[in-house]
């Protein structure tokens, strides 16, 4: 069974302790094998004797996005490859992805989570899971796969799109527990109501994350698809869905205590915060083997609280992510970095001077990409553009992985701003 009331509603002290011991050892884990994160503690004097509890994690450095681009792909790894069992992806900051490894002991225990955020909903091996999210590289489908497999439920591995067998499916094998993102289900209920399936559909709870949603967004998919919506979050560098889930209370996004440590620090300091202030989050992986980031900036905004929760468990609760401390967009459920496309931009010969305009129509998200064009090539492009977009389209398509529209602007067309450029106008009510 995976609600594991010894762990999930242990006391707070007991939680500290597993914490400390976990995190000593993991310290020496990576300080043995991984050079430079042993660099990067060396760079501060520190040993692995300075840290003795958790009260000592505030003395070790950080690991962001830059350090896992520097070390890619092998370069952050604590297990030979050998051991590793599988890798999962996403996108990086400037077309170099990040890379995450799991030994079959991590893929475990990333599936323990899961299964919990699937136990939370009343999931039980009566339920029939469709797991809507990508498979592949994300981490949404492999995660919840596993998930639902531990929870001992029917598991549905449809992958997202394909909306006609998605409902096929849904109605023919009476699906209980939907999870996919927050902007599929709204589409998949908009699908059911235009064929009138809504009499056929079983569905009683969904786990839906991977992107921002608003607590309307949740009113309208419960009403129009009469579940009951559990948010869940994740990453890919700390393990995938299932770092945070939502229980019945609805009320903020219990972390994983046992596997994963939470911070939340002033993105502009890194000073640690008091519980009950907003700030960056920061995550230090303690039962991780292959990949265990240590305080890990997520770039994620949103608040800790550890007051009681009705549901009875006791571990530290996340708000929703309220932003970024960092320009990544997430359009389809897929991370973009503006430093994307600016490379792919620059590499094709345009000036970057770009505006990036992302929308959501009919419950999709849309990305258009308006291009600046230099006088030279402006006056080249007669009778050229719509090759010359079709080929942006492509290249963009081959770095982020979604489509984007593009427009080719004429020369200085692109309102210039006084202070810091424009680059993203994101007209979503999120
Ligand atoms: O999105 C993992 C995931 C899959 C979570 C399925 C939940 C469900 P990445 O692609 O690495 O991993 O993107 C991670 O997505 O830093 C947040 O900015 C954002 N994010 C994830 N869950 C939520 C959520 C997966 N529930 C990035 N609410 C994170 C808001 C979320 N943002």
């Amino acid at each position: 069974m995976y609600y594991q009331p010894d762990i999930e509603t242990a006391s707070h002290e007991q939680i500290r302790a597993w914490q400390s011991e976990r995190l000593v050892k993991q310290v020496r884990h990576v300080w043995d094998n991984v050079p430079y994160y042993r660099q990067k503690m060396e760079e501060k004097g520190l040993t692995p004797d300075d840290i003795q509890s958790v009260d000592d994690l505030h003395k070790l450095p950080f690991l962001t996005k830059d350090d896992l681009r520097e070390c890619y792909p092998y370069g952050l790894l604590a297990k030979p490859l050998s051991e590793c069992v599988r890798i999962q992806s996403t996108s990086g900051t400037t077309g170099k992805r990040v890379v995450a490894f799991y030994t079959q002991h991590d893929v475990d225990l990333w599936e323990d989570c899961c299964a919990r955020a699937l136990m939370a909903t009343g999931a039980t091996k009566e339920d029939v899971v469709q797991v809507a999210y990508g498979y592949g590289l994300f981490t949404g489908g492999a995660g919840m796969h596993g998930g639902s497999h531990k929870a001992g439920c029917l598991t549905l591995p449809m992958s997202s799109g394909n909306t006609d067998r998605q409902l096929q499916f849904m109605v023919d094998l009476g699906a209980t527990v939907l999870c996919c993102t927050p902007s599929y289900a709204e589409y998949l209920a908009e699908s059911i109501h235009e064929r009138g399936l809504r009499d056929q559909i079983k569905l009683k709870a969904g786990i839906f994350g991977a992107e921002a949603w608003s607590e309307e967004m949740r009113r309208d998919i419960e009403k129009n698809l009469g579940l009951k919506a559990y948010d869940i979050y994740g990453l890919t560098e700390i393990s995938g869905p299932g770092v945070a889930f939502e229980c019945e209370a609805q009320a903020g996004m219990h972390i994983n205590e046992d596997h994963f440590i939470a911070e939340i620090i002033d993105p502009d300091t890194g000073e640690v915060l008091p519980e009950g202030s907003k700030g960056e989050l920061v995550f230090t992986c303690i039962t991780k083997e292959a990949f265990p980031l240590i305080r890990y900036r997520t770039r994620d905004i949103c608040v800790l609280t550890r007051k009681s929760c009705p549901c009875g468990r006791t571990h530290v609760k996340m708000s929703k992510p309220m932003g970024r401390s960092d320009d990544m967009l997430i359009v389809k459920g897929v991370n973009v970095f503006p430093s994307q496309i600016e490379a792919v931009l620059i590499e094709q010969g345009y000036p970057a001077n770009y505006q990036i305009v992302v929308d959501r129509v009919n419950h999709s998200d849309t990305l258009e990409v308006m291009v600046e064009m230099t006088p030279e090539i402006f006056s080249d492009s007669l009778g050229k553009i719509t090759d010359m977009e079709k080929s942006l389209v492509s290249a963009l398509k081959a770095m982020l992985g979604i489509y984007a529209k593009v427009k080719l602007v004429a020369p200085k067309s692109i309102t210039r701003s006084e202070g810091k450029a424009v680059r993203i106008i994101d007209k979503r009510k999120i």
